[in-house]
């Protein structure tokens, strides 16, 4: 009796000193990536001709999921249901942005930035942002920007406003665009050209990469853009450089704070188009731009853990690596991707891409990282980004105040490899809604086109939108493919599927 209380006193001693604030407030850096389809990092398919070795380490190391979604196939929602928990679908004005829009989530929200900072940590937002920035009338350029990501939580940012193919081409820093020179202001305007540059339509032969679709508007570096810009000089970025800077910029921010726990969203513009990638790896894939820039992608990665581990902070730092929306090869630049496309496949064994209602579009790579709490393993639990911000709450042991984050559920033992629970559903965005309950995706009827064709696209199949005028019912657990429609013989689970996702549409 007394040896087993000896025992059970002498265990809690040796765990206490683990439950320490290391254990529940680690350093958290999210690598929030850019249309990386779930075959793009090597760790997820069983051959690659695109090594990755940087990500598949993080994946040896901790827990590689194959059934971890994004809410969207497209940017901005998934990036507005990441912050706030919110499924963007419940909230207008969430779609694609253009470079000027207004800020979409108010001031003073509750957000899985401020969740860290409530908890104490140092936060910052470096690279992609495309959440919309300024008040009613848009950004002031020339001023100062807010809100900003400053207002939702954000100590410090660095980052890309829009998308890389959108104007403006300037890096904002901490509420105003970096470098700018006031004599130089910058106007954008995404209806009527402006300044005296000229457009991709204007002057084709000044690009030096073609277009297939869209993208015709200021030409910047030899790049068409969408939207028109004048002015800001001396603040434009230099695209083969942006993965480097962004990096750089996110290092540093790791070195000034390695004493205390910090919040890093670091979003890549890899490997959104337009891809131009450092001469480092330009050419070095063997698969035209798109390849050169996952190695570039897989690089910074590199460059982080590696900081990390310099430091010795790695065992410490969460690390998550995931994607915004699926893969897609021609998206509206003539880059090579799709000639040399070769065997790799983005999507791995889904059906469709990024703005797809299959699977592709919001399956995505979810890699967890935590070297002194998660054991090395793979789960096949199904996953949503939209549960992150609960699950941190929980982490981190900080309340999420009455009515925020609405459809964010804590699933924080699925997070750290605890459990393998499958979310009771999960809705996905793209044209419309889907849902995934119990191993089987229902796709309601819909008019809406079944592909989208690339104009140029050469060989590349079309988009498969999911679209079908009929209900479709895949059961994924054996059909992961989406190739057999079961709703004509499952009728009740159509029926079933299709009330649950109503009913989670009203509240
Ligand atoms: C589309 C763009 C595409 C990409 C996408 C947003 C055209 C023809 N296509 O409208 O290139 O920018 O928007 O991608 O302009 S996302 O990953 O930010 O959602
Ligand atoms: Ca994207």
């Amino acid at each position: 009796m007394f040896f087993r209380i000896f025992i059970t006193v002498f265990v809690l001693l040796l765990t206490v000193p683990l439950i320490s604030a290391s254990e529940t407030k680690p350093n958290v850096i999210l690598i929030y990536t850019d249309d990386v389809g779930f075959g793009d990092v090597s760790c997820n398919v069983d051959k690659s001709e695109i090594p990755t070795p940087n990500i598949d380490k993080l994946a040896e190391g901790g827990l590689r999921f194959t059934n971890a979604h994004c809410t969207s196939a497209t940017c901005t929602p998934s990036r507005y249901a990441l912050m706030t928990g919110e499924y963007p679908w419940r909230k207008k004005g969430t779609g694609v942005l253009p470079g000027n829009a207004s800020a979409i989530i108010a001031p003073g929200r509750f957000t899985l930035a401020s969740l860290f900072q409530k908890a104490g940590y140092r936060t910052k937002a470096v690279g992609k942002w495309h959440l919309g920035l300024g008040g009613n009338e848009g950004p002031d350029w020339n001023g100062i920007i807010t809100p900003s990501p400053k207002e939702i939580g954000f100590d410090e940012h660095f980052i890309i406003p829009a998308t890389v193919d959108r104007v403006p081409c300037v890096f904002v820093e901490n509420s105003r665009v970096a470098n700018l020179d006031p004599n130089d202001p910058i106007s954008v305007d995404y209806q009527n050209k402006i300044g005296n540059e000229p457009t991709a339509t204007e002057r084709p032969d000044l690009l030096k990469m073609g277009l297939t679709h869209g993208h015709n508007n200021t030409i910047i570096n030899g790049i068409g853009r969408i939207g028109f810009m004048s002015g800001g000089k001396s603040a434009r970025w230099n695209d083969e450089t942006i993965a480097e800077v962004i990096t750089n910029n996110a290092l540093d921010f790791i070195k000034d704070n390695q004493s205390k726990p910090f919040f890093l969203y670091y979003a890549t513009h890899d490997i959104h188009v337009p891809r131009v990638p450092h001469p480092k790896f330009a050419g070095k894939s063997g698969h035209g731009a798109r390849g050169d820039v996952i190695l570039q992608l897989d690089d910074c990665v590199g460059q982080i853990t590696a900081l990390l581990k310099e430091l010795k902070i790695f065992d410490n730092t969460l690390i998550i690596f995931s994607s915004d929306n699926g893969p897609i090869v021609d998206d509206g630049y003539l880059d090579g991707s799709m000639e040399n496309i070769g065997n790799h496949k983005p999507a791995g064994p889904y059906r469709g891409s990024k703005y797809s209602k299959f699977e592709a579009g919001t399956r995505v790579p979810f890699i967890v990282h935590w070297n002194s709490r998660i054991k090395p393993a793979v789960s096949n639990a199904l996953f949503s980004q939209i549960d992150l911000l609960a699950s941190f709450a929980a982490l981190v042991q900080t309340d999420i105040p009455e009515g925020a984050a609405p459809d964010s559920i804590n699933a924080l033992p699925v997070l750290l490899g605890e459990s393998q629970r499958d979310r009771d559903y999960n809705i996905e965005q793209a044209s419309g809604l889907t849902i995934i309950s119990k191993g089987w995706k229902y796709i309601p009827p819909n008019n809406g086109p079944a592909e989208i064709k690339m104009p140029k696209m050469g060989g590349e199949k079309p988009v498969e939108t999911g679209n079908l005028n009929v209900p479709q019912l895949y059961k994924l657990d054996e059909d992961i493919a989406e190739q057999k429609n079961l709703a004509a013989e499952h009728p009740d689970i159509v029926k079933e599927l299709d009330a649950l996702l109503k009913s989670k549409q009203q509240n």
